[in-house]
């Protein structure tokens, strides 16, 4: 194979590999994107969620009129006084691997869970 080639492959490697990032994340700039979590029906989706570290999720309630939030509780914080009412987001980093399972505080039954991997 040339050398030629081998630049051109290169390229096309990085192309593809931005293009398929820009699938799953979105927002209004590099620097501003993450995974998107939808609230509806009582319900966090996808439930599970496996991003980078040092990405970030953001949270969209999409519930008509229920409010609910995102309380990381056995990670041992206070649970929000803010509640996501109807549109409302709530957007957060994660600089450390591992699995953090996460709840809303009003509706126990619904919980999710985010993986942060290197
Ligand atoms: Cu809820």
């Amino acid at each position: 194979m040339g050398k030629k080639m081998k630049w051109k492959l290169l390229i096309l490697f990085l192309s593809l590999g931005i293009f398929s990032q820009s699938i799953f994340a979105v927002g209004s700039s590099e620097n501003d994107s993450y995974s998107l979590v939808v609230i509806n029906g009582y319900k966090f989706i996808p439930q599970v969620i496996t991003i980078k570290r040092g990405q970030k999720i953001r949270w969209v309630n999409r519930e008509k009129r229920q409010y609910h939030n995102v309380w990381f509780e056995t990670s041992g914080e206070e649970e929000p006084e803010d509640y996501l009412f109807s549109g409302d987001t709530y957007q957060r980093e994660f600089n450390k691997t591992g699995a953090f399972p996460y709840r809303c505080g009003p509706h126990p039954e619904m919980t999710g869970m985010v993986h942060v991997v290197d």
